[in-house]
């Protein structure tokens, strides 16, 4: 046998028995780029998911929201160094990742791409966009790349605090006065359906999800993550008296779910080939942030090269 079948085989028998591959482990080419492409995407998705919550940081109604909201956004930040140093394992520089998204060769999620236009907003990214975020996120803490499993482990315990200050915002705004309550409403119009459309195309139509199950990167199938979502936020909603935006949406005794209506994925794809709301607008901010960060970059660059030279001195 050759060499490189040996190599494959190992890999192989590896996954099969639910082994971790860690980065000094050889790895077939398609496995290593499938995981830079998901993983970049995640870290990005984290990067810009501050942008539409940074926009209430002024506005925030209390000083304790705002501290709570800037502990979060730092959060996000964090979860995106976690993942950036992950994909760095797999053999590609921050510099080359930042790359690609600033030309467009690397993607973000979608739900990113809308405006934050009220305070119930940033309740119902914390409860939809990070609850949707951690049911993905719990079966991607199995996924068998070492370091981005162990990032994901860190990452859910966080979220969880992310969901639950986001869906306090909105218990507190319906609580109050029918205006309160309406904005709370409005603000679930508006996430509903964006966040059903973060886990991604019907499993039919996933380009990636068949070899990503093989190769245990995905644990979950698409369209089975958005039903356990949908059916675990369905109570919650009726818990503070919100309406989800879905007149399909009714409990389907033989299935043991929730049926629901048809995804718009017109819209999913105008989203995703950079014509929604913000697309535009978030890039123009990365890149302005990037280009402003240069020399923090440099300075740190500087400082790590004259430790080394003291070291070997
Ligand atoms: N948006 O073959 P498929 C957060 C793309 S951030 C954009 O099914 P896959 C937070 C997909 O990339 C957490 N693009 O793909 C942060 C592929 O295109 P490419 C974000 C999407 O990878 C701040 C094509 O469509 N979580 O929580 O098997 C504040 C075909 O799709 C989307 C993650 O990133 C989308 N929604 O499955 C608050 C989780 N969906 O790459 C909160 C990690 C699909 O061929 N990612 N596409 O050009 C994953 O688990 C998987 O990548 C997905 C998609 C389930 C999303």
């Amino acid at each position: 046998m050759s060499e490189a079948s040996d190599l494959e085989k190992v890999f192989e028998e590896k996954i099969a028995a639910e082994e971790r591959i860690e980065p000094k482990d050889w790895m077939p080419d398609a496995y290593r780029k499938n995981l830079i492409r998901q993983m970049s995407q995640h870290a990005h998705s984290e990067v810009i998911g501050m942008q539409p919550e940074g926009n209430w940081l002024s506005r925030a109604p209390t000083l304790e929201r705002k501290q709570i909201l800037l502990a979060k956004i730092q959060d996000e930040a964090g979860h995106g160094l976690y993942l950036y140093s992950a994909t760095e394992t797999l053999g590609v520089t921050r510099a080359e990742l930042n790359e690609a998204l600033h030309e467009g060769r690397a993607k973000y999620a979608s739900i990113f791409n809308y405006p934050s236009l009220t305070w119930a907003d940033i309740g119902a990214i914390g409860w939809l966009v990070d609850g949707a975020a951690i049911v993905n996120q719990l079966s991607l803490q199995r996924n068998s790349y070492g370091p981005y499993a162990r990032a994901m482990v860190r990452i859910c315990k966080e979220e969880s605090f992310h969901q639950r200050q986001g869906y306090l915002i909105l218990v507190k705004l319906c609580e109050g006065s029918d205006d309160q309550k309406a904005m709370a409403q409005d603000a679930l119009n508006r996430w509903w359906w964006p966040s059903l459309m973060m886990f991604g195309p019907h499993d039919a139509e996933s380009v990636h999800s068949e070899r990503s199950t093989l190769w245990k990167i995905k644990r979950m199938g698409n369209d089975e993550s958005r039903q356990k979502f949908v059916d675990q936020t369905v109570a919650q909603a009726e818990a503070i008296n919100l309406v989800l935006p879905d007149p399909d949406l009714q409990w389907n005794e033989e299935r043991g779910h929730y049926d629901f209506g048809d995804i718009d994925w017109d819209e999913f794809s105008r989203v995703v080939s950079g014509n929604g709301p913000c697309n535009r607008e978030r890039l123009a901010q990365h890149k302005k942030a990037h280009e402003e960060g240069e020399w923090v970059r440099e300075a740190m660059s500087a400082y790590a090269e004259r430790q080394l030279g003291t070291e070997r001195e």
